[in-house]
């Protein structure tokens, strides 16, 4: 009998056969008496049978798989455990491999998220991470069958991790991530970028786990089913956490967890297993009613779509028609030029910016400049970009080294730019290509030059595509790119390039792209051959141009094409744009054409309200400053605060909520706002003061427990110093005892507390009760977004002051009524 089932288990094919892991570790643990505060991963060592028995019950209960109990062993988590990784995850290994052993079964190592956050919006490096997880893989790849990388929320720190895993083992991986209902990582990457961006890196299978219960994951699983490529895996948590009694619970019973897990199993998953608050008997009865469905994979048809993405948007070619933005490219442009080298990075970010709300769909970027540290550049002004765009990037270089690291640290699937016919080039792009699972952009010329025919140049697309196809890259990741030669010196090629694009299109079944504008290059009223040879190309079939998204011209061809061709039904988008352009005298504002790719756009209407409120809408934050010492010549101080930076955070914040941005963007406006702040800081210093010169009453200032915003914290305690007050600023996130010791030592009678969000309203309470209770003769001042004058009755504030004026107003009352009293 258990010889059957060790055979049975181990010939399970993946993607073929259904195969079944484990539940949850953390809460079987915290089930059987684990302390909060001890980490589950040194269970390893000091409970090695606790942790064996845990692994036996699973595959008792019919997993195929067991999971190291190594989700948090990395050296951040480890330290101060006084264990190292290689001691945590090899005897973890040790004990699942010799539980699996017994039953036939395979070993996954586990490897959670790090808990660092990635530059730039946290302090580690992408580097960091490959080294921690390559660190993990060394010590326990050995004893393994397959790398299990869970839990991620950030795209980018998923692609560290599975690059380190494919560079220091050949096991398969399994890399899944975990989704709000609405199909979006807490970072913000949705569902196509992830699938777009694990298939490309080469993982195993891809799917979701944790966060969620397995009826709110059913239109999440749906939707990657109909997108991968790969076998997708499924672990959900047992439900949604339910308060009951004090405690909390899963609120989904095993038989319903199970019933749902049949019908992924339906739709084509071919992984599944379990994650938080599941158990054994969880496991048991899902592998029961699967097995009573299908014991095999059900087929799923996948359509070929080549696609790049970053995390929050992905865009397809071969729908609607795509824009690459030619504008970040030095050639012939000093301005863009001097920036790069000067490091000048708003003015790219700017350029950057435009050509977005021109209606590029892709942005190419290109940094070629002789003496210039191209592939540090390149990298820098991805990282740069991404920061405050979610447009895709067409990572464009000569220098394969450049490519690599751009490609490298790119978050996302990009698109290389480019390959060509060229023995050379062919063998150092397409390897990059393939380990970093971009797509690429072929050109139709080889170590001949570029061949006049379109058959020949068909002949270099084909070599091109073999070539590709032969080291793994699969054939949807290339697109083809015929070259447009100049009309006014050989005419007769330019109709070779049409009928290549036709060529490729229809006997590679690739997609193609064109650089357009050479076609005019020599001739006058070039704009005007441009978007000719633009509909002549369209007609063939193309795919996407690298064309300037400011160019009217091109927008309005685009727009009477779709409008011929049918695919702007009624001529509603056609009409539109009429309306929006009369004349068609100036660049364009056009809403991204299709598919899909305009819903996920930040709303930067706020651009309307000024140009700091814009900057800061964009995170940009050198001319955030400038703006502001702008206005600062016509406006107070607290008027540029009122008018301009609190309505401008405040939209940012709208977009935040609606999901329109995501995190890293909240994060760049911040910052652009505190550059702005700075400088009204400054101002404030030089002026003289509103109070006179003699040193007024202490005021403790502090952004209550639990929060961090503290940019209004921070401008009332310069407007409070402008009139004299001495302010001790405690800073952000401050526990209710330190507030309370602090203004004790330094015999402070005016306390000023900030709070953002209602969760910390509570905090504010309770900071205010112990100053109550332990300093009664302290008055304090309530304010901040998330307060009303209601709330501040609530926690028991003395004053509530809606603005950074008003509570200088109500601090120089409190102060007076004392003096007078
Ligand atoms: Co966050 N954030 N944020 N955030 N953020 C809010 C507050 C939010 C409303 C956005 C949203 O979803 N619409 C939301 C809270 C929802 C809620 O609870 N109701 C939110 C969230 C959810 C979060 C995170 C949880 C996001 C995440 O990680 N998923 C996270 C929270 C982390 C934490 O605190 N534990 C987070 C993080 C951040 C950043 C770090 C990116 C950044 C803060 C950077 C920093 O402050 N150092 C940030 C920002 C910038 C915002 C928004 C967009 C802007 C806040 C701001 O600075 N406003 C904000 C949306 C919004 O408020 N509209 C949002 C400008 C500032 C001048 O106004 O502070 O109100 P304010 O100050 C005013 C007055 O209120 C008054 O004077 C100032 C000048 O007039 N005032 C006082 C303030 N304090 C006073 C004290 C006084 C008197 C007057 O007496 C002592």
């Amino acid at each position: 009998m258990e010889d059957r089932i060790v055979e049975d288990r181990r010939r399970k094919r993946l993607g073929q056969d259904i195969l079944f892991f484990d539940g949850g570790m953390g809460t079987m643990l915290q089930a059987r008496g684990l302390r909060l505060r001890e980490l589950p991963e040194v269970l390893n060592l000091t409970h090695p049978d606790l942790i064996g028995s845990i692994h036996r019950e699973y595959l008792e209960a019919g997993a195929d798989f067991i999971t190291t109990n190594t989700f948090g062993a990395n050296h951040w988590k480890l330290e101060g455990s006084g264990r190292t990784v290689a001691e945590v995850v090899s005897a973890a290994v040790r004990v699942a491999r010799s539980a699996a052993d017994d039953f036939g079964a395979r070993v996954a190592l586990d490897v959670g998220p790090s808990g660092k956050v990635l530059a730039p919006l946290g302090d580690a490096a992408f580097e960091d991470i490959y080294e921690a997880v390559a660190e993990q893989v060394r010590a326990g790849a050995e004893g393994c069958d397959a790398v299990l990388l869970e839990t991620f929320t950030d795209l980018h720190e998923l692609k560290a991790s599975l690059l380190a895993v494919k560079d220091h083992c050949n096991l398969p991986v399994f890399a899944t991530m975990s989704f709000d209902e609405e199909g979006r990582t807490f970072f913000g990457a949705g569902i196509e970028s992830m699938v777009m961006t694990l298939e490309g890196l080469g993982a195993a299978a891809l799917g979701v786990n944790c966060s969620l219960g397995p009826v709110q994951l059913e239109p999440i699983v749906e939707a990657i089913c109909a997108r991968s490529h790969i076998p997708v895996m499924v672990q959900p948590n047992a439900g949604l956490p339910v308060m009951r009694g004090g405690a909390s619970f899963y609120d989904v019973t095993p038989d319903r967890f199970a019933d749902v897990m049949s019908r992924f199993a339906g739709m084509g998953a071919a992984v599944l297993g379990g994650c938080c608050g599941t158990n054994p008997e969880y496991i048991a009865k899902t592998v029961q009613a699967v097995n009573h469905r299908t014991r095999t994979v059900v087929p799923r048809s996948v359509p070929e779509t080549t696609g790049i993405c970053t995390p929050a948007r992905a865009v397809t070619f071969g729908g609607d028609f795509m824009i690459i933005g030619e504008r970040l490219n030095p050639t012939g442009k000093k301005a863009l030029q001097a920036a790069l080298r000067s490091g000048d990075m708003d003015y790219v970010l700017k350029e950057a910016l435009t050509q977005q709300d021109q209606g590029a769909h892709v942005l190419d970027v290109n940094v070629g400049l002789p003496d210039i540290d191209e592939p540090a550049l390149l990298s820098r002004l991805v990282m740069e970009i991404q920061g405050i765009i979610d447009l895709p990037l067409q990572l464009d270089s000569a220098n394969a080294r450049a490519l690599e690291a751009a490609a490298r640290i790119y978050n996302g699937k990009p698109l290389i730019n480019s390959v060509s016919g060229k023995e050379s080039s062919l063998h150092t792009v397409l390897p990059i290509v393939k380990k970093y699972g971009t797509c690429v952009l072929g050109l139709t010329l080889d170590d001949s030059g570029i061949p006049e025919s379109a058959e020949a140049r068909l002949a270099v697309a084909r070599r091109i595509v073999e070539e590709a196809e032969r080291i793994g890259i699969p054939r949807r990741d290339i697109l083809i790119d015929c070259l447009t030669l100049t009309a006014s010196a050989q005419q007769d090629l330019v109709r070779e390039t049409l009928k290549a694009v036709r060529m490729v299109r229809e006997e590679l079944g690739v997609r193609t792209v064109l650089g357009l504008s050479n076609v005019s290059f020599g001739l006058p009223r070039r704009p005007l051959v441009n978007r000719t040879m633009f509909a002549a190309a369209l007609m063939q079939g193309l795919d996407a141009a690298i064309i300037d998204p400011g160019d009217a011209g091109m927008h309005e061809t685009l727009a009477a094409w779709r409008l011929l061709i049918g695919r702007d039904r009624n001529a509603q988008d056609y009409i539109a744009y009429c309306e929006a352009h009369p004349e068609s005298a100036s660049a364009p504002s056009w809403p991204a054409a299709g598919a899909g790719a305009a819903a996920d756009t930040p709303n930067l209407s706020t651009a309307s309200r000024g140009e700091l409120a814009s900057a800061i809408a964009r995170g940009l934050k050198e001319e955030a400053a400038e703006r502001t010492r702008e206005l600062l010549d016509a406006l107070s101080p607290l008027d540029v605060v009122e008018k301009h930076i609190v309505p401008a955070l405040d939209a940012v914040g709208r977009d935040y909520e609606a999901k329109r941005l995501f995190l890293p963007q909240l994060i760049k406006s911040a910052e652009a706002a505190k550059a702005a702040f700075e400088c009204l800081r400054e101002r404030l210093a030089s002026g003289p003061k509103e109070g006179g010169e003699a040193p007024g009453e202490p005021i403790a200032l502090a952004t209550v427990y639990g929060d961090v915003h503290d940019i209004g914290k921070n401008i009332v305690k310069v407007i409070l110093e402008n009139y004299n007050f001495r302010v001790l600023d405690l800073g952000k996130d401050v526990p209710p005892d330190r507030i309370v010791a602090e203004v004790k030592r330094n015999g402070i009678r005016i306390v000023g507390l900030s709070a953002l969000m209602t969760t910390t309203v509570a905090s504010m309470k309770e900071t205010i009760e112990n100053l109550r209770r332990e300093c009664p003769e302290v008055k304090v001042i309530v304010g901040g977004a998330v307060l009303t004058p209601d709330l501040a009755r609530y926690v028991d504030a003395d004053h509530y002051a809606r603005d950074a004026m008003e509570a200088v107003r109500i601090a120089i009352r409190i102060s007076s009524a004392r003096k007078t009293a």
